[in-house]
């Protein structure tokens, strides 16, 4: 039989509309769908090889027991037991999950959660504190409300976008920026009058596109913002915003915090010429109102939470934020939109969640522990089983050694994964699952910035003795006296109606999206809901304490010498390759580095920290600022993680990735 679906691809944010070809039940084709109203043809390479991923020898095809197949109801019966055990040894905390991207945007970690809950667990990880928790943080120090985020779009809003610590058109983008068919959106917006600048270490593919690009010494973007901030509030800031929706006292104290950030300085720390400078700030006042999108590399500096309220501030007075003519944000829901305000907000210094038993010095962050601190956890005996869903923890947490050697130490890893990685050849219990084209997925993400939301069907039946996820985890559930699914029985529900049913719970407009499949139905937005609903009082919290003391400090902060820059590649996720050659990139050192250490393309280096080293081939690569040494994470043996250090920033739990100081060895050719 040969037929053609609709589908969305889930590997990346951008979930763009693809149409497969279906063979007796094998997926022979995709390509992508022109009449989709986001994506309208666009694919990327990781995309096109879905087919031949998803029937490559790398998926995960049977439950396996200690490394042996087993049968689902045997797996499911022991590790129900086992749970069962370390909860009457240890209680609920025994148990602890890691919810990653593999299922971050389709849905699937929603039962995990409440899985979680009903076990009466507070272990809950995921990248979240790896990821955006300096985006949420500094959310809901301005806001109130940590999962509030403007969102842009490439047809509205200003006519000036300041991309920093992002490039959407590899990664499709993130929070805000979350867009399919980034390139053709971007010449649309430059053709319409649209200036975009990027601000990048490295001459991305996004840096390419640009009007104008300026490459900062890494992690500095704080003095640059914060340069901004201190020019836009003597001129080119928007009266009426700052009359009715700051306090006059927040202005105030936003104009003392940033007034040390002169020109000669911030010019000097990140090595920008003031021309450069001047000529952004000029831009920012010719156009008005402007969009500084911040991608995960802003956030992921050292001082990473004080630059992005800093970009938030400099939205606010410019009047670019849920203004007319500004940013918009999305709502989860119209009931959001059209509700009561928002009840309850964050205290002026933020929220405090409980931390981990083990780590003392460290909070949780809003009802997740750090990323970091599992292995503590894992090491004071407070762990003993981990249900690992759609991550890599060994790839993806710094001292990547000691990760390793805590999970060896567990009595229980379960590893739900379509594939078969290093960590279910580690897992105690691995779990095979679907893939994108054998599942429906309700992907419902406004408050990550996904601007539609999509129901895709499933295009192939699943192959091997692969479940659907919710099926392993109410089935898991179901023997430990829980219900995921709402009185519906796993044992005879099918797919559709499962995710359709459970789609209903998050979505008040559910309906529609699934009356538009594949192509999906825009989430709800207006100008102003987020002055009339969401700000305490209507008026944004402009100059919280704790990020002015934070700016107060940062004004110390070294950036000297060589810096690691952190950075995505086009054909694979993380640590999964979904494109292109196998084996890690090489390590990527810019011209001048490579002058400075005698070192030439194809040469073995080391790169160290205090917290260890790694190794590699190198790169000499033109595309990068002086002072940057580029290493994509996501690797096992060449793991950047090895080089990062353990220890979180205190206010957002999340480790600096970038701009960190490194130091650069030659070690052979
Ligand atoms: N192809 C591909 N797509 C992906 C992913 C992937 O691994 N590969 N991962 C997905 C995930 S999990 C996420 S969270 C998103 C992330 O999406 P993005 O945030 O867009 O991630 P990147 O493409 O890494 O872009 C970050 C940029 O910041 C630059 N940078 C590094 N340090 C600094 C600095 O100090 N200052 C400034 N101004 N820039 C700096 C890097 O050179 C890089 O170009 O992408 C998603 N999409
Ligand atoms: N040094 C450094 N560290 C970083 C980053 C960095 O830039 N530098 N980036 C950080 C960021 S932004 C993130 S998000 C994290 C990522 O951290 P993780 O999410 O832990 O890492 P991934 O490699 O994305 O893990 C994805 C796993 O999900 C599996 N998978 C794929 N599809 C599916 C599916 O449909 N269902 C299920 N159940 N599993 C699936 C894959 O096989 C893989 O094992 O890493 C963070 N760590
Ligand atoms: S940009 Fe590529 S990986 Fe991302 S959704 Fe589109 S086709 Fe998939
Ligand atoms: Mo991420």
């Amino acid at each position: 039989m040969v037929g053609t679906v609709r589908f969305n691809c889930e590997l990346c944010m951008a979930m763009c509309g693809m149409i497969a070809s279906v063979e007796d039940g094998r997926l022979v084709d995709v390509k992508g769908d022109r009449d989709h109203p986001a994506s309208a043809g666009y694919t990327c390479t990781k995309g096109r090889a879905l087919p031949e991923r998803h029937h490559g020898s790398s998926r995960l095809d049977f439950p396996r027991l200690r490394g042996e197949r087993v049968a689902w109801d045997a797996l499911l019966d022991d590790v129900a037991r086992e749970i069962r055990r370390l909860i009457a040894e240890g209680g609920p905390n025994s148990v602890a999950g890691y919810y990653a991207t593999g299922q971050a945007f389709s849905g699937g970690a929603y039962p995990m959660l409440d899985l979680l809950a009903q076990l009466g667990s507070n272990q809950v990880y995921s990248p979240m504190t790896l990821d955006v928790a300096p985006r949420l943080r500094a959310a809901e120090l301005v806001t109130g409300v940590p999962f509030l985020h403007p969102s842009w779009f490439p047809e509205e809003g200003p006519t000036l976008c300041v991309m920093l610590g992002t490039n959407p058109t590899t990664s499709g983008g993130w929070i805000g920026s979350a867009r399919s068919n980034m390139p053709q959106r971007l010449r649309g917006f430059q053709s319409r009058g649209g200036e975009l600048w990027v601000v990048d270490p490295r001459r991305t593919s996004s840096a390419k596109r640009a009007d104008r690009h300026l490459a900062p010494r890494p992690g500095t973007d704080v003095f640059l913002l914060a340069w901004l901030v201190r020019e836009l509030l003597d001129h080119g800031y928007d009266a009426l915003e700052l009359a009715s929706a700051c306090d006059p006292a927040d202005v105030e104290r936003l104009r003392a915090a940033v007034a040390p950030f002169t020109l000669d300085r911030v010019a000097e720390r990140t090595d920008l010429a003031a021309d450069d400078l001047i000529e952004l700030l000029a831009a920012i006042r010719r156009h008005g109102k402007v969009v500084l999108l911040g991608g995960t590399c802003l956030g992921f500096q050292p001082e990473g939470v004080v630059a992005e309220w800093l970009a938030l501030a400099a939205m606010i007075i410019t009047g670019s934020l849920d203004c007319e003519g500004g940013l918009k944000y999305l709502a989860a829901g119209n009931g959001m939109l059209e509700g009561p305000p928002f009840p309850g907000h964050a205290p002026e210094d933020g929220s405090v969640s409980p931390g981990p038993a083990s780590r003392p010095d460290l909070d949780g962050l809003l009802g997740q522990f750090p990323s970091v601190t599992l292995p503590d956890e894992i090491e004071s005996g407070q762990v003993r089983a981990l249900i690992v869903f759609g991550g890599n923890p060994m790839t993806s947490v710094p001292d990547p050694d000691r990760m390793r050697a805590a999970l060896a130490k567990l009595d229980l890893l379960v590893v739900i994964d379509p594939f078969d990685v290093e960590i279910t050849k580690m897992a105690t219990h691995a779990m095979p699952c679907t893939w994108v084209t054998e599942r429906t997925s309700f992907i419902h993400e406004p408050l990550q910035g996904i601007d539609r939301s999509y129901l895709s069907p499933a295009v192939v039946p699943p192959g091997g003795e692969r479940q659907q996820s919710w099926w392993i985890l109410a089935q898991l559930a179901r023997r430990l006296e829980i219900d995921l699914l709402d009185g519906l029985d796993p044992d005879t529900a099918d797919d559709d109606t499962v995710v359709r049913h459970l789609a209903r719970q998050r979505a008040d407009f559910a309906e529609e999206v699934f009356a538009g499949g594949s192509h999906g139905a825009p989430v709800p937005t207006r100008i102003g809901w987020i002055h009339e609903k969401a700000l305490p009082g209507g008026r944004w919290r402009l100059a919280p304490r704790i990020l002015v003391d934070r700016l107060a400090a940062a004004m110390e902060l070294d950036s000297g010498g060589l810096r690691l820059v952190a950075g995505r590649r086009m054909g694979s996720i993380n640590s999964k390759i979904y494109a292109g050659a196998d084996g890690a990139p090489p390590i990527a050192i810019s011209a001048a580095a490579a002058r400075d250490h005698a070192i030439t393309s194809g040469d073995r280096v080391r790169v160290s920290t205090a917290s260890g080293a790694v190794e590699g081939r190198v790169e000499v690569d033109a595309t990068l600022g002086d002072a940057s040494v580029w290493i994509n994470h996501g690797w096992l043996e060449q793991n950047v993680n090895r080089i990062i250090d353990r220890m979180p920033d205190v206010l957002t739990l999340q480790p600096v990735f970038t701009g960190i100081p490194v130091r650069l060895e030659h070690i052979g050719s």
